[in-house]
């Protein structure tokens, strides 16, 4: 078998299982019907060398992953190439395998449970084991799967899951990337290459849990809210439920609305359904979900309390968050609430020292301290769909989400691809569909917009995004030259990314103003349609102080920021420049390459999180922003 065969293993029997499944993916909340229990912690781990090939031919699902050879330690969630000090592990392409053992309380069954697996996101490919049995097969990183595996399970006894993670990157993966094969002192070796800028981190990134549910139970929940003049919030629901009904048996559902209190709100609803599956809520005086800073009472969530009754099963109650508020776009504004609102954010990473892209609390709670701090609105989840335990940050906190799939620097625009792409979004869509936060959807960063079939296949997505959701706008971060690019045409709103005075001319801030005027105009003469930027900014290394400025220095990264906000200024009075979002938030990981000294540092913050000099210039652009806007 060639070297590129075996490196694409899951990636190609992925392929050939339909995964785009009708099922919700709701996430798992515990309450009077539903157990959750956390499988996160230390798992088994294995490289699958020499012979990568070599865990499928030795079936080590069919045994504990320890029996199988040497194993390490491994914590989940994390990215298992950064952990370990061992560059054959970072360095490593191809498979790697975990298990668990957890054990299934007797009590599940004795209730009649239903028991479900679900991973938050596994980066890149996926198989997974229960018991020895295949249940779930997974491609794209950064987004949740999951299985009812009652079946599966021994009840009063100890289980075992493996997994099975393929991290290898191909021309028809989201996002896409290559194997080159090179030869050396050892012999020939495979490595893999890309064109985007961040490091692939691979494993099980963010929490595993199992969950219980009743046999028939609350599948998914569809949410659109709404209001009118004289403050009444309007709440539209859908709920799918999972299971079938006995004969004779019949359904209920019923919902109370709690306020963020947790306090029973008043309400009434209007039912257009015998059984109670969907309807409109109404809410007098209700409190809306205002972006941070646009009110003083930001992020204001309510909760949902969905009760499904059965005839003859236990009734299951699953509670939403929800925060009630409108999104509308022209072409020269973005409104939330009626209120036109200017983005001031970050692009960003999941990333840090140590967990690489491992899901983890207290970053994420230092992350969300920092954006207020600095007094900003928004970010996008460049280049890929964040953890949903950061996106409730988002919802709680009232920042703006431009909601990213991971389709960076896309490519050869294939049919196979463009499947990937669009089911990577139906994923994306389906999970944060309900989130206030989310106020638009990203469809790829810095495509190959210029090529003729960049046409045909963009408007398929933007299509594809509108047939799933049409309450947002759809926009991309976009590079090719206006002039030259196909896919603006397509969007609502457009996003640019452009890196004066850094990759072009690098030292010449002189020229950043009268560019940015330019092409921002430009992009929205073309289209007659809002514009953002979504990238601009220059690496600084904290610490390194030059004067006069000089590129690489934190007085050069101060200076170029200053000379976008003079364009930005004069683009706020032009009425269609609804906002600006620095590259980056933090200091990043990336591949080995000689442009980058341990990595992208375009952060404001270093990657541990220290403020450089242009986070408080850029604190004061925020807070000063904020007076004068919100
Ligand atoms: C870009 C990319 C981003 C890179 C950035 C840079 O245009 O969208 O992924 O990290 O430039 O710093 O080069």
């Amino acid at each position: 078998m060639s070297a590129i065969m075996w490196c694409a293993t899951l990636v190609c029997i992925s392929a050939l299982v339909t995964c785009v499944s009708t099922a919700g993916i709701l996430y798992p909340r515990e309450s009077e019907s539903r157990e959750v229990k956390s499988l996160d912690g230390m798992w088994n781990f294995r490289l699958s060398l020499p012979d990568p090939l070599v865990g499928f031919k030795e079936r080590w699902y069919m045994k504990d992953l320890s029996k199988t050879g040497p194993v390490l330690q491994m914590p989940v969630p994390s990215s298992y190439n950064d952990v370990m000090v061992d560059k054959k592990i970072r360095d490593h392409v191809g498979l790697v395998w975990y298990d668990k053992s957890f054990f299934a309380p007797e009590s599940w069954r004795q209730q009649g449970y239903r028991v479900f697996l679900r991973f938050g996101s596994v980066n890149y490919a996926a198989q997974v084991w229960v018991n020895t049995h295949l249940v779930l097969n997974h491609e794209i990183g950064h987004l949740p799967f999951q299985r009812d595996i009652t079946a599966n399970l021994k009840f009063g006894r100890l289980n075992r899951i493996t997994v099975a993670v393929d991290n290898v990157l191909l021309a028809t993966t989201v996002p896409q990337g290559s194997l080159q094969n090179i030869s050396t002192n050892t012999g020939p070796k495979t490595i893999q290459t890309y064109t985007f800028d961040f490091f692939n981190y691979a494993g099980i990134h963010r929490s595993v849990f199992l969950y219980t549910t009743p046999v028939v139970y609350i599948d998914d929940v569809d949410v659109t809210t709404n209001y009118t003049e004289d403050s009444v919030g309007l709440i539209n629901y859908k709920i799918q439920y999972g299971g079938s009904l006995s004969s004779g048996e019949t359904l209920n559902c019923s919902i109370t609305v709690l306020n963020n209190e947790n306090v029973r709100e008043k309400f009434t609803v209007i039912t257009d359904d015998e059984e109670g599956l969907s309807g409109i809520i109404k809410i007098e005086n209700a409190k809306l979900w205002w972006p941070y800073l646009m009110h003083e009472e930001p992020g204001y969530m309510y909760t949902l309390e969905i009760r499904l009754s059965t005839t003859w099963n236990v009734d299951d109650v699953y509670r939403l968050p929800v925060g009630i508020r409108t999104i509308k776009w022209t072409n020269t504004a973005f409104l939330i609430n009626n209120k036109p609102a200017y983005l001031r954010g970050f692009g960003r990473h999941e990333d840090s020292d140590i967990r690489g892209k491992g899901m983890d609390y207290a970053l994420v709670t230092r992350d969300y301290d920092l954006i207020k701090w600095i007094g900003a609105n928004s970010y996008r989840t460049s280049h890929y769909p964040y953890a949903e335990e950061i996106m409730d940050f988002a919802d709680r906190h009232g920042i703006m989400i431009v909601d990213e799939c991971p389709s960076v620097d896309t490519d050869n625009f294939s049919d196979k691809l463009l499947k990937k792409h669009t089911t990577s979004l139906a994923e994306l869509i389906k999970r944060d569909k309900n989130r206030p936060s989310v106020i638009m959807w990203s469809i790829a960063n810095e495509p190959r917009s210029h090529h003729k079939e960049a046409d045909s296949y963009f408007k398929y997505v933007v299509e594809f995004v509108k047939s799933k959701d049409k309450t947002r706008p759809v926009t991309a971060a976009l590079n090719k030259w206006y002039s030259i690019d196909r896919a603006g045409q397509h969007l609502d709103i457009i996003g640019f990314n452009r890196y004066n005075a850094w990759y072009t001319l690098p030292g010449h801030t002189e020229i950043i103003q009268s560019r940015i005027e330019d092409e921002a105009a430009k992009w929205h003469a073309k289209h007659n349609k809002p514009v953002f930027m979504t990238e601009y900014g220059a690496d600084s290394y904290a610490g390194l102080h030059m004067s006069p400025s000089f590129v690489w220095s934190e007085e050069y990264q101060v200076e170029l920021m200053s000379e976008h906000f003079k364009a930005f200024d004069t683009l706020r009075t032009k009425n269609f420049f609804i906002g600006e979002m620095i590259w980056n938030f933090a200091d990043f990981k990336t591949e080995q390459t000689v442009t980058r000294v341990g990595g992208n540092k375009k952060g404001v913050f270093t990657r541990q999180r220290e403020p450089k000099s242009s986070a408080y210039h850029l604190r004061k652009r925020y807070w000063a922003l904020a007076n004068q806007l919100d």
